[in-house]
């Protein structure tokens, strides 16, 4: 018997079993996504997919994976459809993705992303290539696109960078203007004027699919779905008014976008909060053995560091004045059982995450004349991490592009806490330049390493016995 695979010959088959959008997909798609994750498909898309079914056709996404085929494969194979499990508690919902119309991989068809860029009923990029695609491959292809909408006389269009990076669409336009102000000073002009780079932050937490994921969907549609997707209900965007279509500020509103003069105080607050936590967790875990997030936070000690770090030393520096109800949020999102989320998938590149996620929170603390020991703790428990194998002698691979160096140095130095944190701290790639200015941040991280490597983690956390307001 041959198997059913989603695709459009499959849609009268799982109609009774989920709801299929009936909007038009053969059109020109309005938007073009650089880097086809599972986030992108969990979030944006599925906005896009709203606005789709809403009757604005103008949100039909052409997306690229920059590397890998995999994903752009599958989904061309199931033209463009996807399922989401939205899972809580309380129970799954699943949803059919249809937002995205046409797929195809930057790194072997450079042209077709110029083509898309360039064609004339794109209105939108949008991009998620993660902290390290922020380099030449992106500015090139963004530029040559953009170059030739304007040779074509094209209208501007919307660039969204929806990664996780300070100030996220102010680095991208910087990066742009630079590279096309190599090339032709009549093009920087050109994107300065007709190119909006929003800031913005995005939320969804977006674990990759599981074969559990994968049975589960196959189960609730009837046919297999290799591009289905696990994600939380929760999902914020929160973006900067500055569209080259001003109209769009409304339209995205109408679902649930959040459209705002500045980003800055939610930016912060995610990155700090979420993906702070997310990475001290990711360190913890990857030394405990613990399999994923909500394990870590089940740990009371772990649960109790994370509420600690939040409450003392993240919360207070946020200009969000509602930080406390959006740490209890975070807590009990953390804790969700459903999403499953491997710490090793967020210890992924953690050298390009940190400089985000830690760093903004240790300085102020350390100009005030305090050394926040929780962060010092965490970043103790990531340079154990390093070492590639956790407190049972289970080994991992390190997933960084700096692994080798950072691996090599924390085998070098095992049992001499204090000569890898010396050697590390030159890493400013990592931690910033100001921080090597603060000898007293450096000796508490040692001090914490050495407590760990004696008392293993969870000795070394009770140890640290910090002063904390209840965990809620
Ligand atoms: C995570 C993020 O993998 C990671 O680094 O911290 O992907 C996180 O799940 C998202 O930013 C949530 O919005």
């Amino acid at each position: 018997m041959t198997e059913t695979v989603l695709g459009n010959g499959a849609l009268d088959a799982i109609r009774d079993r989920i709801d299929v959008p009936a909007y038009d997909r053969q059109g020109a798609p309005g938007v073009v996504h650089l880097g086809l994750g599972a986030f992108h498909r969990a979030h944006q898309a599925r906005v896009f997919d709203a606005l789709l079914r809403a009757g604005d056709d103008r949100w039909g996404v052409h997306a690229f994976s920059m590397r890998q085929p995999a994903v752009a494969d599958a989904l061309a194979r199931q033209h463009g459809w996807y399922a989401v499990r939205m899972g809580s508690a309380d129970g799954d919902r699943w949803v059919l993705g249809g937002a995205i119309w046409r797929t195809g991989v930057a790194a072997t068809a450079p042209e077709e992303v110029h083509a898309a860029i360039a064609a004339p009923a794109t209105r939108w990029v949008t991009i998620t290539v993660t902290e390290k695609g922020y380099g030449e491959t992106l500015n090139a292809l963004l530029v040559e696109g953009l170059a030739r909408r304007r040779m074509a006389d094209l209208g501007g269009l919307t660039i969204a960078s929806c990664d996780n990076l300070g100030h996220n669409g102010d680095r991208l336009r910087a990066q742009c203007l630079a590279a096309a102000q190599q090339r032709d000073a009549a093009l920087a002009d050109w994107i300065a004027q007709h190119v909006c780079f929003p800031n913005s932050m995005v939320d969804r937490i977006v674990p990759a699919a599981s074969p559990e994921l994968l049975q589960a969907a196959q189960a609730h549609l009837g046919v297999r779905d290799d591009a289905a997707l696990g994600t939380e209900a929760f999902w914020e965007w929160v973006i900067e008014d500055r569209f080259a279509d001003p109209g769009d500020a409304q339209a995205l509103a109408a679902q649930g976008v959040r459209v705002v003069a500045d980003v800055a105080p939610f930016e912060e607050a995610k990155l700090r909060m979420l993906n702070g936590s997310h990475t001290a967790m990711a360190a913890m875990g990857s030394v405990l053995g613990l399999p994923c997030i909500s394990d870590c936070v089940a740990d009371p000690d772990i649960r109790g560091f994370v509420h600690g770090l939040m409450s003392e030393e993240l919360g207070p520096l946020l200009q969000r004045a509602d930080w406390p109800d959006y740490r209890d949020q975070l807590l009990r999102r953390f804790a969700n059982p459903t999403l499953r989320h491997r710490v090793h998938q967020i210890a992924t590149d953690s050298s390009q995450k940190i400089p985000q996620r830690w760093p903004p929170s240790i300085l102020p603390h350390l100009q005030q004349g305090r050394v926040p020991q929780r962060l010092a703790f965490a970043a103790a428990a990531w340079l154990r991490s390093l070492r590639g194998v956790d407190e049972a002698g289970q080994a991992y691979t390190i997933d960084d592009p700096l692994a080798d160096t950072l691996r090599a140095l924390a085998l070098r130095h095992t049992g001499q806490p204090e000569a890898l944190v010396k050697a590390m701290s030159a890493h400013d790639s990592v931690w910033g330049e100001e921080l090597s200015r603060y000898p007293g941040w450096w000796a508490a991280v040692a001090r914490a390493l050495s407590d760990i490597e004696r008392q293993g983690l969870i000795g070394a956390l009770r140890a640290l016995n910090l002063p904390s307001r209840k965990p809620s």
